[in-house]
């Protein structure tokens, strides 16, 4: 920590180091089989990411944008001068500028992610952009419950930032354990802004998670290019095909990679056999009608004090409190 360091503090809250290869082999083994999404993230897997977001059909990263610009003022009204902001995961910096430059005077800025290199190298950039803000980062897995009291966070309102429709990747009960654990960090007065994408018509949806230029498809098989070259496999992305699928009854975007012929390979030593059309469960995205956003808000203590919404009504940002 060089005496010159942009940053006010680091904190590292040693997240559980995610276990690669014992998810993997478990994942595999399970029916139906499944990855969680966190391992799409390595560094090909972010900048695929990056990239589906200016796809034309991926309309969640710009949508919200949209929505941001365009009350930037009026949640600057409502944060008041000196807000302190805090962003659970690693947000895009694209939508934390925005904010912060709306805001009347923000006194602080509090990054939290897991990834280590990845929160410490956006949040060393945000402090040199932002002379005289305070910028702390929290290194720690925003799914555990995370006591914020310890930590020396500067006094003023708070305002926690969770935008991108990251809440859509929980199963409803873990969602309502994020969001109780993020309620603990709020006060009276404090707020949530977040966001959330909307149900919408199925094709749009589908397209968003399949575009035609193919960027979601190699986001997804990205992942069994990852086994092969980390986990001593022999596993053939070119079996596979992407599969995005909208499961009306649990209102959310499936990905899956989808075995194209009767296959075998092997991870780390052990043996798999997948039949033709069977599938490995990599992401949900779960979608929500203001209602039922609510609803599950509800369920975590947080009420919904506003809500806005584009145009054509495809993303909403709530403002929450306690
Ligand atoms: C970053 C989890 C919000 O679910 O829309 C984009 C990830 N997956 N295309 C989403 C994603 C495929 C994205 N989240």
């Amino acid at each position: 920590f060089a005496p010159d360091d942009p940053l006010d503090f680091f904190i590292d809250l040693h997240p559980p180091v995610a276990d690669f290869r014992s998810d993997v082999l478990s994942g595999l083994r399970d029916r139906p089989r499944t990855i969680p999404p966190k391992y799409f993230y390595d560094a090909d897997g972010s900048a695929l990411f990056d990239a589906i977001t200016t796809t034309p059909e991926y309309y969640v990263t710009r949508t919200e944008l949209s929505i941001l610009e365009r009350i930037a003022p009026e949640i600057a009204a409502r944060a008041g001068r000196g807000a302190v902001v805090i962003e659970p995961g690693s947000g895009s910096s694209v939508k934390i500028t925005t904010l912060l430059r709306a805001l009347d005077r923000p006194k602080a800025y509090i990054g939290s992610d897991i990834s280590k290199q990845h929160l410490v190298a956006a949040c060393r950039d945000l402090a040199a952009e932002h002379p005289g803000l305070f910028v702390g980062a929290v290194c720690a897995d925003f799914t555990v419950p995370l006591d914020l009291s310890e930590l020396d966070i500067p006094d003023g309102r708070r305002l926690v930032f969770f935008p991108g429709s990251t809440i859509g990747n929980f199963e409803p009960a873990q969602a309502v354990q994020v969001l109780k654990n993020i309620r603990s960090w709020l006060r009276p007065g404090d707020a949530l802004l977040l966001g959330a994408d909307r149900i919408k018509d199925r094709a749009v949806l589908q397209a968003a998670y399949d575009d035609a230029g193919g960027v979601t498809a190699a986001f997804n098989l990205n992942l069994l290019k990852r086994i092969a070259r980390e986990l001593d496999s022999d596993i053939e992305p070119a079996d596979f095909r992407h599969r995005a699928i909208w499961n009306a009854e649990k209102a959310r975007i499936e990905m899956h990679l989808e075995a194209r012929r009767d296959i075998a390979f092997s991870v780390a030593g052990e043996r798999f056999e997948m039949r033709k059309g069977e599938t490995i469960h990599t992401e949900n995205s779960h979608k929500f009608s203001v209602e039922s956003f609510m609803e599950l808000a509800g369920q975590a203590g947080l009420m919904v004090r506003d809500t806005w919404s584009d145009p054509a009504e495809h993303f909403t940002l709530y403002w929450l409190e306690r």
